[in-house]
């Protein structure tokens, strides 16, 4: 399986995030690719490809035009003002008064970012780009046939940015821009299997409505954990995309029991579905030591999700999103690749 690296995602290097009030050193950092890059180098899985640049068409087919001038161009405007000190919000849009009338950083912020995990720093958006290159690419070489899979080492992550707004140290969606394109260009059904931790809220809400692209979700349950808002069960998609999204909330402390019984039902609905390609979100942040995480799955338990996925037999994308056990990320991720290579379908 080939993998598509670029160091630019070092351009987005947080210094800090909030959690609980407090400031604290972000979980969200370039080792974590760079560690996985590591393994895979050390692995057998195949060569690592650099990105081919795409221009902005794809990323406009799921991002608003809006949204895509205000994260290319808000860096300049904000450090006008504020120099080298990072963007983040302290004022958010009130219920029923979604409205942006003005400029200011600050409205323009808290209308489009849904966190304070999220800095914009003076690189965020050519790494954003460069990790959506690489989920493109990966698409492109799905799409030229050659290739059963391919793994896009895409950071930083994207699940959690929408249509219109970022967070969850995601700023494009780059499994979803790959989800369109693939059908853009003739795959007529294609599924997104979200395996991160956290349900995939940004994905679900752009496809919320439609019947071509179908999203599943593992997560956990988000009564008890971020993004809150989203993925609980009886969010089964709208109008003509009723009954094309699934969640499969788990609670905290979920095993590999638990869990392969959500990927089970996950993998039977997306072969009903008759899907033509599928993306994975590969989120590890589901491992048992991961920071912020509350799930209890090991190493083998990755080789494991790899075989499950691979029992469909479709072109698969897998493209990066969480993990924040960085010492281990690696290995997890390597493991569910090549489960996914060696399981006999
Ligand atoms: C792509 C991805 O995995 N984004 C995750 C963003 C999660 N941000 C919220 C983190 C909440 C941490 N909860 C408290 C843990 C304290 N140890
Ligand atoms: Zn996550």
């Amino acid at each position: 399986m080939k993998t598509i690296y670029t160091p630019l995602h070092e351009n987005q290097d947080a210094p800090y995030e909030y959690i609980r009030g407090r400031q604290v050193a972000s979980f969200e950092m370039p080792r974590r690719a760079q560690l996985v890059l590591d393994c895979v180098t050390s692995s057998a899985l195949g060569p690592v490809i650099a990105p081919i640049a795409h221009d902005m068409a794809p990323i406009l087919r799921v991002h608003s035009p809006d949204f895509v001038t205000f994260l290319s161009t808000f860096w300049e405007e904000w450090h006008v003002e504020n120099g080298d000190i990072c963007a983040l919000p302290n004022t958010w849009v009130p219920p029923r008064a979604r409205r942006l009338a003005t400029k200011r950083p600050g409205a323009e912020l808290g209308r489009y970012c849904i966190d304070m995990s999220s800095p914009i720093l003076s690189g965020t958006w050519t790494a954003a780009r460069a990790a959506v290159d690489a989920a493109l690419t990966g698409a492109d070489m799905i799409l030229e046939g050659g290739e059963r899979a391919i793994f896009a080492l895409c950071r930083p992550p994207g699940h959690h940015a929408g249509r219109d707004y970022f967070g969850g140290y995601c700023f494009l969606n780059n499994a979803a821009i790959a989800a369109q394109s693939l059908r853009d260009s003739g795959k007529a059904k294609v599924a997104v299997l979200d395996v991160d931790y956290h349900h995939g809220n940004g994905t679900q809400d752009i496809f919320y409505d439609r019947d071509d692209v179908l999203t599943v979700s593992i997560h956990a349950d988000p009564s008890a954990e971020y993004p809150y808002y989203s993925g609980y069960p009886d969010e089964t998609g709208e109008g003509e995309g009723a009954g094309f999204c699934l969640n499969l909330p788990l609670p905290f402390g979920a095993t590999y029991a638990q869990y392969s019984g959500a990927l089970s039902t996950a993998v039977a609905r997306i072969a009903d579905f008759g899907a033509d390609a599928l993306v994975v979100s590969l989120g590890v942040d589901t491992f048992a030591d991961d920071p912020i995480s509350h799930f209890k799955l090991f190493a083998d338990d990755y080789s494991a999700m790899g075989a499950a996925i691979a029992v469909l037999g479709l072109p698969t994308l897998f493209v990066m999103e969480g993990g924040y056990a960085v010492e281990d990320i690696g290995v997890n991720v390597v493991n569910v690749l090549t489960g996914f290579e060696t399981a006999v379908v």
